[in-house]
């Protein structure tokens, strides 16, 4: 199975109710390789331009509003199927419909402040990327530990 990367973005609810630390534990201790992380406060230009497919909705402005309220943090993961892993590691979109033990599930109880955005596919993780890293922000690197984390041949 060949590595893949996704963007994950801890959204301005997750920064100030004090969550990243935790949820960022979360990733960690599933074993996936974090190669790149910054924090920055999104502007409107950028927000149009991640959120591109739901500008002309009638909640962009509301999002809009929310993303661009507080810093956050960006965030690069790699591993084997990470895309979808993280995807299942959040759960739905809204926290309310979210399933119990999911970041989301566990923690939000908002369509709009669901505290972590990642990546739905790996056309969205290569532009989302893109948006917010130069390619010399990712680090390739060979964590001491990834021999315990996956045998031989699967990642
Ligand atoms: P997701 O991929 O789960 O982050 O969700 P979507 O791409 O469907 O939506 C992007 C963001 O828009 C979500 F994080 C939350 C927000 N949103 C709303 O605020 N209201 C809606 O009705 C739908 C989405």
């Amino acid at each position: 199975m060949a590595s893949e990367k996704t963007f994950v973005m801890f959204k301005p609810d997750c920064l100030e109710r004090g969550l990243v630390g935790r949820i960022l534990t979360r990733f960690e201790e599933k074993g996936l390789r974090l190669v790149a992380m910054k924090m920055l406060r999104i502007t409107p230009a950028v927000a149009k331009q991640h959120y591109a497919e739901h500008v002309e909705k009638p909640f962009y402005p509301g999002l809009e509003e929310f993303i661009t309220a507080s810093p956050v943090v960006a965030c690069v993961f790699e591993g084997p199927e990470v895309i979808r892993v993280v995807r299942d590691m959040l759960g739905a979109t809204s926290g309310l419909k979210a399933t119990a033990g999911t970041i989301r599930g566990d923690y939000s109880s908002s369509k709009q402040m669901n505290l972590v955005h990642a990546s739905d596919s790996s056309e969205s993780a290569e532009r989302e990327i893109g948006i917010y890293f130069e390619p010399s922000e990712i680090q390739a690197w060979d964590p001491t530990l990834a021999c315990w984390y996956q045998a031989p041949g699967e990642a």
